[in-house]
């Protein structure tokens, strides 16, 4: 049964599309899945930390349907091409590009003793591709979803994260921590997801934007995104052997009040700055979640813009186009703005009076013509559904 009543989707109707029109049927059913945004808390997931993120109204389709033997075709509008796999060809490795996101998933709820069934699939999506708004997550998270309602399987929402996790750090090889797919998969609409990423709990922290009159405004930087490369796994390295260092299981152990110690037991001061970013940060995502329980989203402001301080100065993971639309969405009366995902490029997210969000956007893209860096796009964006079954 469908989670939500039908509204009108055009990714949806593509999917639908691509489905009927490769495999001359119609589907069993659809699943999507959202892309997110962070609103805070940087590199703290794979620290054992707190993060704040919520979902996208952008996200990705699966039109799917069980074959009665082990296998898996899939088309995406992306690519316009289809591929295929048996269990034969599901070793980590075997399938690469963006189906590998889709084959991890089989693998990894094959590993985890499930009995998932063949199926054929169509993918749409409006998460736009590598701009760090996880639509890597939302794919693995739309395709779980459908396989295991597909197969029936007895697989606990809260499970589903760690198992497309799994997905991205084995079979794809990026090292990366669990909010995205956690987002992706448990975020619900008016609310960020408060994750402590330790104990897997979460809380629904009410977001409402529009009742405060508030936009969260998106800059897509343009600027190339890219953390599969080495140095998102650098800065995980660091803080696992900074952790190594003090002696802790992560660097979540180290509370604000023990920082100064902890940094007095370091060898260098790039080690040193790595971890007093991920500390800072942590506690930056409770005072905001403080906030936000007390219904003041306009006072959580100067947290984003400290994050995006400390992403900067101290993790050392920012580049221009990214501050300059930070700074410049502050100069037009943001209230806060921060850089959101893993970094080097990506989105912007500036917090804004709703009436001021066109006034942010065009900020930042006379920003950028004066430095000559390729045109942003901008949009504004509501806290909306994690993963459900469509029809
Ligand atoms: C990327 C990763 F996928 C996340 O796990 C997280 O570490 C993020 O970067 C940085 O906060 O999105």
């Amino acid at each position: 049964m469908p989670d939500r009543p039908s509204v009108a989707d055009p990714v949806a109707d593509r999917a639908t599309a691509g489905f009927v029109a490769r495999y001359a049927a119609t589907p069993d059913g659809r699943w999507a899945a959202p892309g997110r945004v962070n609103l805070i808390g940087e590199h703290t997931d794979y620290n054992d930390g707190f993060v704040l993120p919520f979902a996208l109204p952008q996200h990705t389709v699966v039109a799917a349907s069980r074959v009665d033997r082990p296998h898996w075709t899939i088309w995406s509008e992306h690519t316009d091409a289809v591929v295929t796999f048996d269990e034969a060809g599901l070793a980590p490795g075997a399938v690469t590009g963006w189906a590998a996101y889709v084959a991890g998933v089989v693998w990894a709820l094959r590993e985890a003793g499930h009995d998932v069934p063949g199926a054929r699939l169509a993918i749409a999506s409006d998460v736009p591709l590598g701009a760090g708004l996880s639509s890597s997550a939302a794919l693995e998270s739309a395709v779980l979803t459908a396989l295991a309602d597909l197969g029936g399987l007895d697989l606990p929402v809260d499970d589903r994260p760690r198992l497309a996790q799994r997905a991205e750090n084995e079979y794809v090889g990026a090292p990366t921590g669990i909010m995205d797919q956690s987002a992706s998969i448990r975020c619900r609409p008016g609310h960020a997801l408060f994750l402590d990423c330790r104990s897997l709990d979460v809380e629904q922290i009410p977001f409402d934007l529009a009742a405060e009159g508030l936009a969260v405004v998106v800059i897509d930087t343009r600027a190339e995104h890219r953390h599969v490369d080495g140095e998102y796994a650098a800065r995980r390295k660091s803080c696992e052997s900074a952790a190594g260092a003090l002696g802790v299981a992560a660097l979540r152990d180290i509370s604000p009040e023990g920082l100064d110690a902890a940094l007095d037991r370091l060898p260098d001061e790039v080690t040193r700055r790595r971890v007093r970013h991920v500390v800072t940060e942590n506690q930056r995502v409770l005072d905001t979640v403080e906030l936000l329980r007390s219904g003041r989203i306009r006072e959580i402001g100067p947290l984003l813009t400290a994050s995006h301080a400390s992403m900067r100065d101290d993790f050392e993971i920012t580049v221009a186009e990214v501050d300059t639309a930070v700074e410049a969405a502050l100069t037009a009366g943001a209230y806060g703005a921060r850089m959101t995902g893993g970094g080097f490029g990506g989105c912007v997210l500036a917090l804004a009076d709703a009436g001021f969000a066109d006034a942010v956007a065009a900020a930042v893209t006379r920003a950028y013509g004066e430095r000559g860096f390729t045109r942003p796009r901008s949009f504004t964006v509501l806290p909306a559904a994690g993963a459900n079954r469509l029809s």
